[in-house]
C-alpha cells in the first residue's frame, strides 16, 4: 500500500544495473504511478530521473503490436513458423554455425536462459552473443583471469563503509545516480573521499575531492604505478598474497611501465597513490571508461592487481566494484549469454562442464568452441557466413561500432528477425520479420544487479495487441524447430526453477554461481520472490567473496596479471587529429526508444552535441551553437557544438543516444571504429579518431509542433515536449518559399499561416494555426536561430499571440533549459535564486524551489551552478 490507499506492486526498474526497487500502480489511463521501494536494498526508496519518469514511457503510441513479415502485419502462427523454418533450413544446408542470436543485457534471466539453451544446447552452435560484449566483456575477462570466475566480490554496503571511493571511467552521477547518491551520503556521514579518473570533467567530478584527467586509454599505466607504490610503501598484504600467484611478475611489469603517458603531473599521481595506499577502506568502481577499450581487460586486471596486493577485497568497505550497465547485464553473465560461456559460470571449453550441462538439458550436442563475438557476428552476417540472424531487445544498427557497416550487414543478411517493443527502430526497419515483445511492466521475470542481487520485475499492465514475453517467443520457436520437450514451458517460473536447478552444477564443479536453493520455488514463492543476493544454496546466502583468500582457479589461488600500457588502436594523425570519446547523458537511455517518450526527460539535453575545448573551437573558428561536422575513417556526423573546458584540448565528447529516428546525422557509432580488445572482444567505443570542422549550413531552423513532423534536410534533431515536438533544423539547400516548406514539414497543407520573411537577411518566421490555436511554428535564420526555445515549446495548442517574436511576453520570465526534470525547473530560475542571494547551498535551492529534492540526479549540476554563479552585489538590486 502507499499513500493513496491503493495497493502498489513491487517491481524492479528496467534501466541501469543499480537495480532499484520500484512500487507501481496503474493510473487507469494506461500510465503508471512509480515510486521508489523503501525496502529494496539497492535503493531504499530512492529513484533517479529516469526511474521517476517511467510512468511516462509505458504508452502505446510507438509500440509494435503485431508480428510483421516484410513490413506487412501478420500473425504469430505465420511469423513463428517462418522463423523456425528459415533457421532449420539454414542449419540443414549450412550447419549450425550458419545461424546466430544477438541478444541483450536487458533481457530477463528467463529469456536469456531459453535463448542460450536453444542455441548452445539444441541448435548446437555457440553463436549467441549479446550487447554485453559492448559493455561488460572486459570486466568478465578480467575477473576470470584474476579470480578463476566472473565474480563481483563486494556489495553496495561497501560504499557506505568506504573511506575512499575511486571512480575509474565511470560517470556514476549520471549513469548510476542512485549509487552516486549513496556515495555522497557516505561522504556526508563519514567524510569519504571521492576521486574521479576520467579524461573528461563530468557531473561526477562536482562532488569529488580530486579529478585525474588522464590521457584516454592510459589507465593501465596509472594503476601499474599504484601497484609499484603499494609495494614501495610496504602496503602489500603478505599473508593474503600467499593465496595468490604471479605477484612478482605483475610487480615487475608495473615497475617498468611509464606513468608519464597518463599526461598527469607527478604531484597528481603521487597524491592519488598516497591517498589510495594509505586508506585501508577503498572501493574502486569502474565502468565503460575501463571496459570499452582495446586494453579493457588489462585495465581491469591492473585495478584488481592493486586490490589483491593489499588484500583489500571482499571485506567491508573495500574491493573492486565493476558496476554493470544494463538491468540484467549480471544475469546474462550468469546464464551464459556470451558466446564464450556455457551457463552458470561453467566453461564451454571444459569437457566435463559440457557433458554435465548436456545431460541436464538432454541436449543432442554442445559446441566445444566459442561462437562469434558481436563485432565478428555482424561481419559474418554481412559477408554471408551467417544466413539467419535473430536480434532480440537491442538496437545494433545504432549501438554497434562502425554502425553504418553493421546496418548494411543486417540488411545484407539472408534472413533477419528482430524482437522489439518499438515499431520503428533503425534495426527493426531492416528486418524480414519483426516480433512484438511484451514490455517492462507487462511481464514477469528476474534480473541481477551490480552487487549480485536478484530481483523480480512484475507485471502490472496487460500486454497490448499480440505482444508476448521474449522467453515465450523463443520457446515456441524451439518447439517449432522440433525440440518439443526441451522447450515445453508453461510459465516463466518453470524456466526459473530449471535454471536454479542447473546452477547446482555450478556448485558441484566448485564455481561461485549457485542459486540451487531456489530450485523448488512454488509459483507463489516465485511471484513473491524478495530481492536477494547470490550465492543462494542450502549452506550459504549472499555475502562477499574472497576475504578468506579462496579463489576459483584450480589451485584455489588468485592470479596477478602482468600488464603493460598500450595506446588505443586508432592513432591521431594530421587527417584525424582529434580523439572521439563517447558516452551517456543523464536523462536518456541508449537509443532512446523509451526515454525519448518522456517530455520531462527530453527537456534536459534535447539535442545531440559535441563537446569541444575552447582552444580547439577558436582555432577552427567554431562558435557556440554552430553545427560541426565530424569525420572518422569509417563515417561522418553532424552535431551541435558545445564549447567547454570539461574536455581537454584535442578531445571531443559526444553522446551515443541519437538515432535515425531522432537525429539521423548524429548516430555517433557511425564514426566509431570496430577495434576490439584481443582478450575480451569488447569494442573501443571511447577512443576513435576524427577530423572536426564547422558545418557550413546555408540556413538554420527551430520549430515546435503539436502534430506530425517530416524533416528533410542535412541536419535535424527532434525531441518530445509537453505540447508535441521541438526540432532543430539546418540545411545546405535553398528554400524559396518558407511557408510552403512549413506546410510540408508539418504536413498541414490547409492550416492558416502567418508569415514574416526577409529574404535579404535570410530570416523567415511561419506560424500555422488550426481552429484558432497554434499548430506549429518555424523560425529560420542564416545563423543558429536565437529564440527562446523553452517558451516556444509551450506555445502549440494555445492561442499564441506574440509567437512570431520568438520570445515570451515581457511580463513572463523565461525559466531556461530544464535542469531538474522531476519538477521541470529551468536553469534561469535557479540562477536567479542564486544571484538574488536567496540560496547558497544545494539544499537551500531544494527548499526554495524544490529542484533536486526528488530523485537528486540534478544535484551535481546545481552544485556546479552554485560554484559558478555569484550573488549580485547589493548595489545591483533595484531600489
Ligand atoms: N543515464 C543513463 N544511465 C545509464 C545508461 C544510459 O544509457 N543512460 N546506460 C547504462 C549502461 S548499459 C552502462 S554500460 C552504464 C555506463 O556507465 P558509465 O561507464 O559511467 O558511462 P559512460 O558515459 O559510457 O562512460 C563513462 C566515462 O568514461 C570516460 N572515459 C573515456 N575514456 C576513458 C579512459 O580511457 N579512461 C577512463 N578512466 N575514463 C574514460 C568518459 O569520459 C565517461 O565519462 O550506464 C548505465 N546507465
Ligand atoms: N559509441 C558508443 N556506443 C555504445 C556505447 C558507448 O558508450 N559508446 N555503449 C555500449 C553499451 S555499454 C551498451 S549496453 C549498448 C546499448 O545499446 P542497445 O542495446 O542497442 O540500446 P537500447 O536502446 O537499450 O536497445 C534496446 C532495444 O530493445 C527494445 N526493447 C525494450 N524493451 C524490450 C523488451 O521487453 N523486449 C524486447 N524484445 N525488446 C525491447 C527497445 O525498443 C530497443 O530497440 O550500446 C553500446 N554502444
Ligand atoms: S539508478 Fe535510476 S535508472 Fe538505475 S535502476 Fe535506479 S531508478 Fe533505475
Ligand atoms: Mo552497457
Amino acid at each position: 500500500m502507499d499513500g493513496s490507499g491503493l495497493p502498489a506492486t513491487r517491481s524492479t526498474c528496467p534501466y541501469c544495473g543499480v537495480g532499484c526497487g520500484v512500487m507501481l500502480r496503474p493510473n487507469g489511463q494506461g500510465g503508471l504511478d512509480v515510486r521508489g521501494d523503501p525496502d529494496h536494498p539497492a535503493n531504499f526508496g530512492r529513484l533517479c530521473s529516469k526511474g521517476s519518469a517511467l510512468g511516462e514511457t509505458v504508452g502505446l503510441e510507438q509500440r509494435l503490436l503485431t508480428p510483421r513479415l516484410n513490413g506487412q502485419d501478420s500473425d504469430w502462427d505465420s511469423a513463428l513458423q517462418l522463423v523456425a523454418d528459415r533457421f532449420s533450413q539454414a542449419i540443414a544446408e549450412h550447419g549450425p554455425d550458419s545461424v546466430a542470436f544477438y541478444v541483450s543485457g536487458q533481457l530477463l534471466t528467463e529469456d536469456y536462459y531459453v535463448a542460450n539453451k536453444l542455441m548452445k544446447g539444441f541448435i548446437g552452435s555457440a553463436n549467441i552473443d549479446t550487447n554485453s560484449r559492448l559493455c561488460m566483456a572486459s570486466s568478465v575477462a578480467g575477473h576470470k583471469r584474476a579470480f578463476g570466475t566472473d565474480t563481483v566480490p563486494g556489495t553496495y554496503e561497501d560504499l557506505d563503509e568506504a573511506d575512499l571511493i575511486v571512480l575509474v571511467g565511470s560517470n556514476l552521477a549520471w549513469c548510476h545516480p542512485v549509487l552516486y547518491q549513496r556515495v555522497l551520503a557516505a561522504r556526508k556521514a563519514r567524510g569519504t573521499k571521492i576521486v574521479v579518473v576520467d579524461p573528461r570533467r563530468t557531473a561526477s567530478c562536482d562532488g569529488a575531492d580530486m579529478h585525474l584527467p588522464l590521457e584516454p586509454g592510459s589507465d593501465v599505466a596509472l594503476f601499474n604505478r599504484l601497484l609499484a607504490e603499494i609495494n614501495e610503501q610496504g602496503a602489500t598484504d603478505v599473508a593474503f598474497q600467499a593465496q595468490t600467484n604471479d605477484f612478482d611478475a605483475a610487480l615487475e611489469a608495473a615497475q617498468s611501465d611509464d606513468c608519464s603517458v597518463t599526461g598527469l603531473n607527478e604531484t597528481q599521481i603521487k597524491t592519488f597513490c598516497n591517498l589510495w595506499v594509505r586508506t585501508e577502506k577503498v572501493v574502486t568502481i569502474f565502468s565503460q571508461g575501463v571496459n570499452q577499450s582495446t586494453s579493457g581487460s588489462d585495465k581491469v586486471n591492473a585495478i584488481l592487481n592493486c586490490h589483491l596486493a593489499t588484500g583489500r577485497i571482499g571485506k567491508p568497505g573495500c574491493g573492486p566494484l565493476s558496476v554493470t550497465g544494463q538491468p540484467n547485464a549480471m544475469g546474462g553473465r550468469e546464464v551464459g549469454g556470451l558466446a564464450n560461456m556455457l551457463a552458470c559460470h561453467l566453461d564451454l571449453e571444459n569437457a566435463d562442464h559440457r557433458a554435465a550441462v548436456r545431460d541436464f538439458w538432454q541436449a543432442p550436442r554442445i559446441p566445444d568452441a566459442p561462437g562469434f563475438k558481436a563485432v565478428d557476428m555482424f561481419r559474418a552476417a554481412g559477408d554471408g557466413r551467417i544466413k539467419a540472424l535473430w536480434i532480440i531487445h537491442t538496437n545494433p544498427a545504432v549501438s554497434m561500432p562502425d554502425a553504418d557497416a553493421v546496418r548494411d550487414a543486417i540488411a545484407a543478411c539472408d534472413f533477419t528477425v528482430v524482437s522489439d517493443i518499438t515499431a520503428e527502430t533503425d534495426t527493426a526497419r531492416l528486418a524480414d520479420v519483426i516480433l512484438p515483445a511484451s514490455a517492462w511492466a507487462e511481464k514477469e521475470g528476474t534480473v541481477t544487479n551490480s552487487d549480485r542481487t536478484i530481483s523480480l520485475q512484475r507485471a502490472v499492465l496487460p500486454a497490448p495487441g499480440q505482444a508476448r514475453p521474449d522467453w515465450d517467443i523463443l520457446a515456441e520457436v524451439g518447439r517449432r524447430m522440433g525440440h518439443m520437450a526441451a522447450f515445453d514451458y508453461a510459465s516463466q517460473s518453470e524456466v526459473f526453477r530449471e535454471y536454479a536447478a542447473l546452477s547446482a552444477l555450478g556448485g558441484y564443479f566448485g564455481r561461485d554461481f549457485d542459486i540451487s536453493a531456489l530450485a523448488d520455488l512454488s509459483d507463489a514463492d516465485y511471484a513473491a520472490l524478495p530481492p536477494q543476493r547470490w550465492p543462494l544454496t542450502k549452506a550459504r546466502k549472499g555475502g562477499r567473496f574472497f576475504a578468506d583468500g579462496t579463489f576459483f582457479h584450480a589451485d584455489g589461488k588468485a592470479r596477478f596479471l602482468p600488464v603493460a600500457w598500450k595506446p588505443p588502436a586508432a592513432k591521431t594523425e594530421p587527417r584525424f587529429p582529434f580523439r572521439l570519446n563517447t558516452g551517456r547523458l543523464r536523462d536518456q537511455w541508449h537509443t532512446m526508444t523509451r526515454t525519448a517518450l518522456s517530455p520531462r526527460l527530453a527537456a534536459h539535453l534535447p539535442e545531440p552535441f559535441a563537446d569541444i575545448h575552447p582552444e580547439d573551437a577558436a582555432r577552427l573558428s567554431i562558435l557556440p551553437a554552430d553545427l560541426v561536422r565530424l569525420t572518422s575513417p569509417v563515417g561522418a556526423a553532424i552535431l551541435r557544438a558545445r564549447i567547454t573546458d570539461a574536455v581537454q584540448p584535442g578531445q571531443v565528447f559526444a553522446s551515443m543516444h541519437w538515432t535515425g529516428e531522432t537525429a539521423p546525422s548524429a548516430r555517433i557509432d557511425a564514426l566509431v571504429p570496430a577495434a576490439t580488445d584481443p582478450v575480451s572482444g569488447q569494442p573501443e567505443s571511447k577512443a576513435g579518431v576524427i577530423a572536426l570542422q564547422r558545418f557550413e549550413a546555408t540556413w538554420y531552423g527551430f520549430a515546435v509542433t503539436r502534430g506530425e513532423l517530416h524533416p528533410d534536410c542535412a541536419y535535424w534533431a527532434k525531441a518530445r515536449t509537453q505540447t508535441g515536438f521541438r526540432v532543430e533544423l539546418a540545411g545546405v539547400n535553398e528554400i524559396s518559399d518558407w511557408e510552403v516548406e512549413a506546410r510540408r514539414l508539418f504536413a498541414a497543407p490547409e492550416a492558416l499561416a502567418t508569415t514574416i520573411t526577409d529574404a535579404k537577411r535570410g530570416v523567415a518566421r511561419v506560424v500555422l494555426h488550426e481552429h484558432g490555436l497554434v499548430l506549429a511554428a518555424l523560425f529560420v535564420a542564416r545563423q543558429p536561430v536565437a529564440v527562446i526555445r523553452d517558451y516556444l515549446t509551450t506555445v502549440p495548442g494555445t492561442a499564441g499571440e506574440n509567437v512570431l517574436t520568438g520570445a515570451p511576453p515581457v511580463d513572463m520570465p523565461d525559466p531556461g533549459p530544464v535542469l531538474c526534470s522531476c519538477f521541470g525547473i529551468g536553469i534561469n530560475t535557479i540562477v536567479e535564486a542564486i544571484e538574488s542571494g536567496q540560496v547558497m547551498t544545494v539544499d537551500a535551492v531544494g527548499a526554495a524551489l524544490g529542484a533536486g529534492t526528488n530523485c537528486g540526479s540534478c544535484r551535481p549540476e546545481i552544485a556546479a551552478l552554485l560554484d559558478s554563479v555569484r550573488p549580485r552585489e547589493p548595489a545591483d538590486e533595484p531600489i
